[in-house]
């Protein structure tokens, strides 16, 4: 499958699947749940990272969730973002190890906008944390994401692509008008 072929579906507008971050597979938008072979939503900023959950604010920022399937979405849990080296069971092209995740190459660049939007969107008012990037792994709870030099190196290497400058998410998941607003 050519990532041509991955992003179709996503960017026709009623579209009756989601493409899951991450994998780059196709899934059908009613497959969300919690069990194995569903999608979830992703915080690619981890939610743990300033401890605001699922909350409004950063905790539904449509701008950094993204449908994932449940247990690339696990084994992704709140790592940091570094290079790794142990494949993804489940998601070819991302790799791991013990404190950080490394994206497939196709949404390298997405994953560090994402975050690079979080750190200026979130400055500690109306009761949000101040999220901010640096260059450390294991920033556990701390509104901290890394690493910030291997961040702007996937923005460089990944420029945004049509796509993902189009991109409006409430073409792409009409359902989420719903439980947004
Ligand atoms: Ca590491
Ligand atoms: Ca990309
Ligand atoms: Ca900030």
């Amino acid at each position: 499958m050519t990532p041509a072929c991955r992003r179709t579906d996503r960017t026709r507008p009623h579209s009756s699947s989601v493409v899951l971050f991450y994998s780059g597979e196709s899934s059908s938008k009613d497959n969300n749940g919690g069990d194995q072979g569903n999608w979830n939503r992703e915080h690619v900023w981890a939610k743990s990272h300033g401890d605001f959950g699922t909350s409004p604010g950063p905790g539904t920022d449509i701008h950094h969730l993204r449908p994932t399937d449940v247990q690339v979405n696990s084994i992704r849990g709140n790592k940091d973002f570094d290079n790794g080296d142990e494949p993804v069971e489940g998601a070819p092209g991302n790799s791991t190890d013990n404190d950080s995740w490394e994206a497939d190459d196709e949404v390298k660049g997405d994953v560090a906008r994402m975050i690079f939007y979080m750190a200026t969107r979130y400055e500690g008012t109306d009761s949000h944390p101040d999220l901010e990037l640096n260059d450390q792994v294991e920033n556990g709870s701390a509104p901290l994401h890394g690493k910030l030099s291997v961040l702007k190196e996937w923005h460089e290497a990944d420029p945004p692509s049509d796509f993902e400058k189009n991109r409006n998410p409430f073409i792409d998941n009409p359902e989420w008008v719903g439980e947004i607003f």
